[in-house]
This record gives C-alpha cells, sequence and structure tokens, in this order.
C-alpha cells in the first residue's frame, strides 16, 4: 500500500538508538486544545495487535517478525476529535516524524497503525520506543516506524 510519507524525513540518517528523554506522555493537539496522556491510560482503550510487522532499516537489514500490541491510532484520533480531520502527525522527542492521512487508515483494516505498548506479548520497553508508532503496511524503510512518541498533531 503506498504511504503519504513525502513529511517524513529522507532516509539519510542512521536510527537513533538510544531514548532522547525518559518521559513516555504523549500530548495530542487539535486546533487550540490539547490534552496529554499516558502509556497507562492507552492501557484502559481496546487493544488491537497485528503479527507479522517487520522493521526494515536500509542501512542494517530487517528485523521481526514481531507481534506488536497497542492502541488503534485512528481509534485515538477519533476519539481525541469529534470533528472531521485529515492529517495526523506523529513526532518523537528527538525529532523524528512522519504524518499520515485519515484515508490511509481507513484502509488498514486488520493491520492498523498501532500506538504500540507491547511487543511479541511483552511490555515495550523506553529503549524499545515506548510508545512506539507501528505502521504495519509500511514494509520499505521502517520511517514510518517512530519510536518515543511525543506529539500528535490532527489537521482539519
Ligand atoms: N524516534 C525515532 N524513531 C525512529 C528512528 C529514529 O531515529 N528516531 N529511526 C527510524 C529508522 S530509520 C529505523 S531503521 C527504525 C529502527 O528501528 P529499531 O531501532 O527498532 O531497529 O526506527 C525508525 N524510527
Ligand atoms: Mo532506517
Amino acid at each position: 500500500m503506498a504511504t503519504d510519507n513525502q513529511w517524513t524525513p529522507p532516509h539519510s540518517h542512521e536510527p537513533n538508538p538510544t531514548p532522547p528523554t525518559n518521559d513516555p506522555g504523549i500530548t495530542i493537539y487539535f486546533q487550540g486544545f490539547s490534552v496529554s496522556i499516558h502509556p497507562q491510560h492507552l492501557l484502559t482503550l481496546t487493544q488491537r495487535s497485528v503479527d507479522d510487522c517487520y522493521i526494515i532499516s536500509t542501512g542494517h537489514g530487517a528485523s521481526g517478525p514481531f507481534k506488536f500490541g497497542g492502541v488503534s491510532l485512528l481509534d485515538i484520533v477519533d476519539q481525541f476529535v469529534a470533528r472531521p480531520w485529515s492529517i495526523v502527525e506523529i513526532l518523537s522527542a528527538d525529532a523524528f516524524r512522519t504524518r499520515i492521512s485519515r484515508d490511509e487508515l481507513e484502509r488498514t483494516g486488520a493491520r492498523p497503525a498501532l500506538l504500540a505498548l507491547s511487543k511479541d506479548g511483552k511490555p515495550l520497553s523506553r529503549d524499545e520506543g515506548l510508545v512506539r508508532l507501528i505502521v504495519p503496511h509500511e514494509e520499505g524503510t521502517a520511517l514510518q516506524q517512530v519510536k518515543w512518541i511525543s506529539e500528535i498533531r490532527i489537521f482539519e
């Protein structure tokens, strides 16, 4: 499936191996509103899982398959924003970033993009990226598999 990842940084840097901060909190922004959430809160929401996920690094080969568990990104945004929206941006504390359209998320069906909290049934550690964006249909470069999410920005 094609991804709307033109906004994502080009694949020119080495992936950052260490978390930039210890704080796994995420702030969600839409227009003038914001709310901060914690992984503990995400665990109280409906959990989804997607197996056969690979992290494909052009420089270092692929890792996987992994089974990631967590909350659907589409569910989270729809819960926060009652109005129509079209784009969601995911930014990390180390200034990595990607963006995905609502249309693309709606097409993912049984393999939804996740705010991942677990890998192979074990809680994701901060070093592993907690909370990590997993986009199962992005199988080319891992550029959308954003570790250490710090902000989610939603646009109409
Ligand atoms: N926050 C953040 N996420 C990131 C990166 C990064 O540098 N920072 N690198 C990306 C790239 S280029 C790759 S290949 C994978 C590496 O994932 P891994 O550390 O689980 O192997 O993470 C992706 N997500
Ligand atoms: Mo990469």
